[in-house]
């Protein structure tokens, strides 16, 4: 058990980490259109994100499962991304401006 946290701990340590170390941050804003619980993304309508990407909708892996309470479809959303190194985007952090609806679906 002990070696287990000390395991979580150094994970998580190395994860912030290589984070802060090559991690490249953007903000933006949109509405969840899907909560995909297994796979731990959200499906969103964004606009464009200055220097990323134009408008659109797709799939982004939110950092910590919890968030995917946080919100319901049709939910409008300010978002932190995080971009790896891989190019991989992960939201790190969300705030709902408009709740559209309540509605919470699974997969
Ligand atoms: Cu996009």
């Amino acid at each position: 058990m002990i070696k287990r946290k000390f395991l979580l701990i150094a994970t998580l340590f190395f994860i912030t980490f290589s984070f802060t170390a090559t991690a490249k941050e953007f903000t933006a804003e949109g509405t969840v259109n899907a909560i995909k619980l297994s796979s731990q993304k959200l499906t969103i309508s964004h606009g464009p994100i200055k220097g990323l990407m134009g408008a659109m909708k797709m799939d982004f892996k939110v950092a910590d499962p919890a968030m995917l309470s946080d919100v319901g479809v049709g939910s409008k959303i300010k978002f932190t991304l995080k971009e790896n190194n891989k190019g991989v985007l992960t939201i790190m952090d969300m705030e709902v401006t408009e709740i559209l609806s309540e509605a919470n679906t699974g997969n």
